[in-house]
């Protein structure tokens, strides 16, 4: 049976760093009580998704950490990596449920309560909803409401994560929305002490989710 926790979903960005760099970043947010990740990457040819996705699933497994590939199911199949993640313009989270069966953690993008059904019903594991904020990780997004996630969260029985923006210093307004976690790239990956950022998080994550029976 698949069992993951997404209180603190840790998305990577790899610009700007060497990879000795990006991984030595990858493993101090692990360190850091980030439970579930995603390797993202947009510039990078195939061949080098797989060999960079490897690296880091072999860091992901020491801490027994779920890896996620955005947007790229083979990948996330050549590497064995517990899951994919897809937005609307991937592949449908229909189709990869078919070829992968039930094991593998889908994971979707969705901004309306019917985006949201309709993922769950094609079999998807989780949701990632936002841009909550304005993000500067280079992403085309528009924003959405807290009152739309609530409506998410209400409407759905699979996790709903936050994401865009969110820093250890604004997640107020995910109280009390029936969020499972949130997700985070900059706040964590531009830090000067990704572990410290991670742990910082992931206590403000906790706090939202106090009370709260998670449905993982
Ligand atoms: N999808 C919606 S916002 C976003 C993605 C991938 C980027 C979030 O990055 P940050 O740095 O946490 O704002
Ligand atoms: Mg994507």
């Amino acid at each position: 049976m698949k069992r993951f926790d997404t209180g603190l979903y840790f998305i990577t960005d790899s610009t700007g760093y060497d990879e000795p760099e990006f991984l030595r970043r990858v493993e101090e947010a692990l360190s850091g009580g980030v439970t579930i990740m995603q390797l993202r990457e947009k510039n990078k040819t195939t061949r080098e998704y797989i060999k960079l996705a490897e690296a880091v699933h072999e860091i992901a497994r020491r801490y027994g950490v779920p890896l996620i590939i955005d947007d790229r199911l083979d990948v996330a199949m050549a590497v064995s990596a517990e899951g994919v993640h897809l937005g609307q313009s991937d592949m449908p989270v229909k189709t990869a449920r078919e070829l992968v069966g039930s094991s593998m953690i889908i994971g979707a993008t969705t901004k309306t309560v019917e985006q949201a059904l309709e993922a769950e019903r094609s079999g998807a594991d989780y949701l990632g909803v936002g841009a909550i904020y304005p993000t500067t990780t280079k992403v085309k997004t528009v924003l959405t409401s807290v009152d739309t996630l609530r409506e998410i969260c209400r409407a759905v029985s699979i996790p709903v994560n936050a994401i865009g923006g969110l820093n250890k210093d604004n997640c107020h307004v995910l109280e009390n929305t029936g969020i499972s976690g949130i997700c985070a790239v900059s706040a964590i990956m531009k830090s000067s002490d990704p572990k410290a950022a991670a742990a910082e998080l992931k206590a403000v994550s906790d706090r939202l989710r106090a009370g709260r029976e998670i449905n993982f």
